[in-house]
């Protein structure tokens, strides 16, 4: 049987990447598949969190699901650190996990930058975390960013070395599910880097609750080059700004990127960016409205989490068990 799982970090300012990267593959693929949506907040520590903070941060998660339109009742909506399968199969995996591959990690590199030593613990297991968020439900189908498909490979040679260490099959080898038009959204000030919730300028990313005048301030102040726009997808290989705004586009309205281009080729980006202010304004609008009518109700959208995890627990729990049985552990 598939089953997908997937995860946000609750870091706050959750953006146009987030939405097109995961959040919006998360909604298309209820449809067919039993689906558990987490926010990971024990991955968000792996960083500094205010406290206050990271409570408000993990409902904005669960309401960014609800309001994008994952159904509570079809799919599962809960918080990683209210299961504990997280944690306990995360150290058996820390104990599968080899020094050398996450050594090779980059967003351990990145996150961790040039300061190594003062980096946490955690933020380097950061991986093995993720690999058991997805193997405690035995998940088989991971939609997420282009970003996070070194860390999908990891869980996979984890699942494998532990198939093979205890001579079972225990584990599904899990499959990425990345795709339509921005798989990859990038800075809306750099096409160099990715749009993230961290970046220090607001202007370089979109967030879900940007009203109509924000989302419009940063697209006319998003970077581009003086080029018109061009005719054909490969003439965008060069010009990653102009290449990223012609992603965002023909993601936010359904299209490929050669559609947009046979629509605007020719037309310079200050009369392409009015209309993707328009297209932007017109998806998020609706999204921010619930989201922010949402985290007004802080008991429905906590009544929605808790009922979540209950139904989580009941999947995860006897895998724990199986594994630990697996591994030798006494089980009672
Ligand atoms: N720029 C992006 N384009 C497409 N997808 C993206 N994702 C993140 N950024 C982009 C996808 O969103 C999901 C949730 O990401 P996350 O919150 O778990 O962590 P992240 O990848 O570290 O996200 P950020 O926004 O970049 O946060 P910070 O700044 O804290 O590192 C994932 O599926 C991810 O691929």
């Amino acid at each position: 049987m598939s089953r997908i799982f997937s995860g946000v970090q609750p870091t706050g300012n959750l953006h146009l990447g987030n939405y097109l990267g995961a959040i919006r593959n998360f909604v298309r693929l209820q449809e067919d598949y039993e689906c558990i949506y987490c926010a990971v907040d024990m991955h968000a520590i792996t960083v500094w969190q205010d406290p206050e903070e990271l409570r408000g941060n993990i409902r904005e998660v669960a309401a960014a699901y609800l309001a994008s339109g994952v159904d509570p009742k079809k799919s599962i909506i809960f918080a990683q650190s209210n299961v504990s399968a997280h944690a306990e199969l995360a150290w058996i995996f820390n104990c599968v996990a080899r020094l050398g591959w996450l050594n090779r990690m980059t967003q351990f590199k990145e996150k961790a930058g040039k300061n190594r030593e003062n980096a946490s613990l955690g933020l380097y297991a950061y991986p093995s975390l993720m690999a058991a968020d997805i193997l405690a439900y035995k998940a088989t189908h991971v939609p997420v960013g282009e970003d996070q498909k070194q860390h999908l490979e990891l869980t996979r040679d984890i699942a494998q070395k532990f198939n093979n260490d205890y001579g079972t099959e225990t584990f599904p080898l899990v499959e990425p599910l990345i795709f339509g038009e921005a798989t990859r959204v990038m800075s809306l000030r750099d096409g160099s880097k990715k749009m993230s919730k961290s970046d220090p300028s607001d202007y370089s990313r979109i967030t879900l609750t940007d009203g109509p005048d924000e989302i419009s301030k940063k697209l006319k102040k998003a970077r581009t080059d003086a080029e018109p726009i061009p005719e054909k997808v490969e003439d965008l290989a060069e010009r990653p700004e102009a290449s990223n705004l012609v992603g965002i586009y023909a993601a936010l309205a359904d299209m490929t990127k050669a559609d947009v281009l046979a629509e605007y080729a020719g037309s310079q980006f200050s009369s392409f960016k009015p209309a993707l202010t328009e297209l932007a304004v017109e998806k998020f609008g609706p999204i921010g409205a619930e989201m922010k009518r949402l985290m007004a109700d802080p008991g429905y959208v906590d009544s929605v989490l808790k009922d979540g995890a209950e139904r989580a627990r009941v999947i995860a729990d006897p895998v724990i068990r199986e594994v630990k049985e697996t591994v030798g552990f006494l089980v009672s």
